[in-house]
Order: structure tokens, then C-alpha cells, then sequence
């Protein structure tokens, strides 16, 4: 197989430091694929992180600011002047946090350095899900059925466009996604009712009362395409996930391939993906979400950060993401084609989450031992270890363990296996819940949609 990428014709930004704009397991992530290139590492943190022990591990460690967000990984004049106090050349923001700041990525650019990651201008399009609407329509990409415009103000405009549409109907705030700014519609006696608190909340929380309206869809699955873009018009699509095993908009399992799906199905829909990506000159990788039904895709959001779940496609792959997000960034040209990528055997991650498994509160603490699985095809993305402490400050994911093996069903016994192998002590973990899971026979079978988690938990309490 060829090399993803050639040498020649760098059109990209040269460093030797990369900025860490994050914390916990991507931060130790990106330090690795870092190392693994020969690039010098800054790492940062809160007070609550001092101990963290990627920072210990990188050339350069710096506490930033308070434990909370707001006066540290969110805090972008701190951030950019860690960078240059420790001469930096790009920054990395993993996922969350600045990731898909537009304002953030600007920034960073003006102050002469490398975002790891697409240009301000993508991002700030993807960022508004009217506007990334209409550049899919564009495309070519499958959208769910509803205009590619926000709603009018006028009641009589707004009855005929769910009319057109259908009932049930959704609206969804401009600047929302990732499940927050929507409602869902049952019925016409509902709709003003439903586009008066949504676009209220989207005042308030976004800053734009831009509204759209689709179709809702009753029992998708959540089936996500990953792409990788150079800087000189070349772009790959990595396979597909499916993320359906949700609670709250939390993901818990992801997997990849997502199952049961038909390559006839999905190369026209990727193909209409890289398409969008030339016609918005994206750079770096990104993830096109859908919901699945009936056979067909619709295109919801597109992520324009490096993503949780992105080891799921590592595997399958034998890409690294990370990796390939820096090179990107560096003006290294792709040189692996479509043809190039083939995506083997099965995948499964399991998100190991700090919080009680019965009422899902996060568990802060001191871990006082800990046993994780070893074995080939069995990986853990994590910066824990014995005598950390987890703090309250931070998102509850604590470590991932990713599996790979030829099919579904092998996969699933080498997790169930890895599971078992796996123990935390001193905090609460969503552990059992994940072994419970793994259990599942409609799981096991594929039957999964973005409600079976949750339907899960329901019948499991009510017994
Ligand atoms: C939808 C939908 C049904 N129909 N849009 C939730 C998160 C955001 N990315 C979009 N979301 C949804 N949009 C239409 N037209 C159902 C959801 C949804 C969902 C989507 C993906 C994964 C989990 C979900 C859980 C609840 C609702």
C-alpha cells in the first residue's frame, strides 16, 4: 500500500512544536502521535491538572489558568500566549473545548501559527446547520427533507412549509447541533408553540434566532462517514461508524463499519461528501453525520474536529488519524487515493466513563487501583492511572477501549473479554453498564437505533 503521503510540494505551514489545546485522553493522544512524528510537544492545564501525567511527558508543561474552563481551555489569549512564550508553532484542540471555534482558528492563524485543523471559513460554515444544509443540497449530499432556508416569522409560512413537509416535524436552531436547540412536532396544534420556546432558547444560547425545520425522523441510527482532506484538493474517505448507542446525546459505544450497511448504498453518498469538501476547499479531517433509515441516508451535521470515536476508524483503517491531521496541517500532500483505502474486519469502542452507573452522576476521586486488558487488537486510550484523581471540573471520560478483529461477532467477544478484564477502584464507572451491553442480544444482532440505548434502560429499571 502506498504511503498516505508524498514530500513534494508542501503547501503548508513548517513547525516543530505543537501546542496541546486540550486535557486528559486526547491530550495524551495527540502527544503520541506527536512523538511519533518527531514534533516537540506543549503541553497545558488548569490548576485542577497539574498532575496530569502527559504533562510531565511533554517538552514544555504549563498551567494556564483556574480549574475552570471558562479561565483556561477556553481561555484563547492564555492559550495563544502559552504558544508564544513557548515559541509553538501550531496548536491541536482535540475535540470539545476551542475545537470548532471559528474565532479561536482565526486567531491562531493571525498570530502566524498552524491550527491544526480546517480553515476559520469551513468551520464557520459547518458551524451554522442552515448554511452547511445548503452547501450538501449543493453537493449532492442526501439531506433530510425541509428547506435549506430559516424559518419565516409569518405563521401562515411556517404552517404550509410543515404541511409540505409532513408531521411529524423538527425545529432546529441555526447554531445549535450535537442535540441541543431542537424540538420535535407532533402535530399543527404545536408548531407556534414549538417555534416560539426553541427560538427563545436559541436567542439566549446561541446568539442567533435562526431557526430550520425538517422532517423528524422516528427510528434512524447514527451512521457517520470520516474524511481526510489535503491542502491541495485531494480528499479520502475513511469508512463509516455507527454511534446509535447513545444516552443523552452521550455516546456510548461506537463501532466501525457501521453494520448492515451495503457499499452500493453509501459510495454514492461519500462520493457526494468529497465532492462538499472540494466545493468548500476543507481541509484536514471531519465527520459527515447521519441519521439512517429505511435504507436511505440524510445528512444532519458535519463535525469539522478530530472526533472521540476516531480509533474505531483507526483500526479498520490502519490510519492514524491524528497523525494525518498534523501532516495535513504541514502541507504535506495525500497521496493515497480512494483505491488506496481499504477498510478491514470489525471495531468496537467502548467510552469507560467516572459517574455512577445507576444515576449516571459523575464520579469524582482518587483511583486506587486499576487492571486494564492487555492482548493484540485490544487498545486503550487514556491518560489514568493508579493514585489519579478524576476531577468534578471536566467531561466524565476517563479511558477508551477500542477492539478489532475480522467480524462483528469476534469483536464483540474480544470486548466482552476486555471488559471483564478491566477494573477501576476508588470511583464509580459506567463499567457494568458496558458489560450489560455487551450482553445484549438485539445488540448483538444489530437491531440498534438511536433510541435503544435509553428504551434499554427504561425496561431494565421498570424490572
Ligand atoms: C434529528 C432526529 C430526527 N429527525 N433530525 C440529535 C443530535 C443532532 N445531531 C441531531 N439530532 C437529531 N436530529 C431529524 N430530522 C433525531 C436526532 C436525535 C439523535 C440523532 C443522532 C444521535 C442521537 C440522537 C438522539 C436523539 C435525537
Amino acid at each position: 500500500m502506498a504511503e498516505p503521503f508524498g514530500k513534494a510540494g508542501l503547501k503548508g505551514q513548517r513547525f516543530d512544536t505543537v501546542l496541546i489545546a486540550n486535557r486528559g485522553e486526547v491530550a495524551a493522544r495527540i502527544q503520541r502521535a506527536c512523538r511519533e512524528l518527531g514534533l516537540k510537544t506543549v503541553a497545558i492545564c488548569s490548576e485542577a491538572d497539574r498532575q496530569a501525567p502527559y504533562g510531565n511527558a511533554a517538552d514544555t508543561f504549563m498551567c494556564i489558568g483556574p480549574a475552570n474552563a471558562a479561565g483556561s481551555y477556553l481561555n484563547q489569549n492564555a492559550i495563544l500566549l502559552a504558544a508564544h512564550l513557548t515559541g509553538a508553532g501550531a496548536i491541536h484542540p482535540g475535540y470539545g473545548f476551542l475545537s470548532e471555534n471559528a474565532v479561536f482558528s482565526e486567531a491562531v492563524e493571525r498570530a502566524g501559527l498552524a491550527f491544526i485543523g480546517p480553515e476559520a471559513s469551513s468551520i464557520a460554515a459547518m458551524g451554522d446547520k442552515i448554511s452547511a444544509k445548503r452547501a450538501m443540497i449543493l453537493a449532492g449530499v442526501p439531506c433530510v427533507p425541509g428547506p435549506d432556508t430559516s424559518l419565516p416569522d409569518d405563521s401562515a409560512s411556517v404552517e404550509q412549509i410543515a404541511e409540505e413537509i409532513g408531521y411529524p416535524v423538527i425545529i432546529k436552531a441555526a447554531g445549535g447541533g450535537g442535540g441541543r436547540g431542537m424540538r420535535v412536532v407532533p402535530h399543527a396544534g404545536k408548531l407556534h408553540e414549538a417555534i416560539a420556546l426553541t427560538r427563545e432558547e436559541a436567542r439566549q444560547a446561541f446568539g442567533s434566532p435562526a431557526l430550520y425545520m425538517e422532517k423528524f425522523l422516528q427510528h434512524p441510527r447514527h451512521v457517520e462517514i470520516q474524511v481526510l482532506c489535503d491542502n491541495n484538493g485531494n480528499g479520502i474517505w475513511l469508512g463509516h461508524r455507527d454511534c446509535s448507542m447513545q444516552r443523552r446525546h452521550q455516546k456510548v459505544v461506537e463501532e466501525a463499519p457501521a453494520p448492515g450497511i451495503f457499499s452500493e448504498t453509501i459510495e454514492p453518498v461519500a462520493s457526494a461528501c468529497m465532492e462538499a469538501c472540494r466545493q468548500i476547499g476543507y481541509r484536514g479531517v471531519g465527520t459527515f453525520e447521519f441519521l439512517y433509515e429505511n435504507g436511505a441516508f440524510y445528512f444532519i451535521e458535519m463535525n469539522t474536529r478530530l472526533q472521540v470515536e476516531h480509533p474505531v476508524t483507526e483500526m479498520t483503517s490502519g490510519i492514524d488519524i491524528v497523525q494525518a491531521q498534523i501532516m495535513v496541517a504541514q502541507g504535506f500532500p495525500l497521496e493515497m487515493r480512494q483505491d488506496d483505502v481499504a477498510c478491514v474486519g470489525h471495531s468496537f469502542e467502548c467510552r469507560i466513563n467516572a459517574e455512577d452507573h445507576e444515576s449516571f452522576l459523575p464520579s469524582a476521586g482518587t483511583i486506587s487501583d486499576l487492571a486494564l486488558p492487555e492482548g493484540p487488537n485490544i487498545r486503550i486510550d487514556t491518560h489514568i492511572h493508579a493514585g489519579y484523581r478524576v476531577s468534578p471540573y471536566y467531561d466524565s471520560l476517563i479511558a477508551k477501549l477500542i477492539v478489532h478483529a475480522p467480524t462483528r461477532a469476534e469483536a464483540m467477544a474480544k470486548m466482552r473479554e476486555a471488559l471483564a478484564a478491566t477494573r477501576i477502584e476508588g470511583i464509580s464507572t459506567n463499567l457494568p453498564l458496558l458489560r450489560m451491553l455487551f450482553e445484549d442480544e438485539g445488540f448483538a444482532r444489530g437491531e440498534t437505533d438511536i433510541h435503544y440505548l435509553e428504551q434499554w434502560l427504561r425496561k431494565r429499571r421498570a424490572a
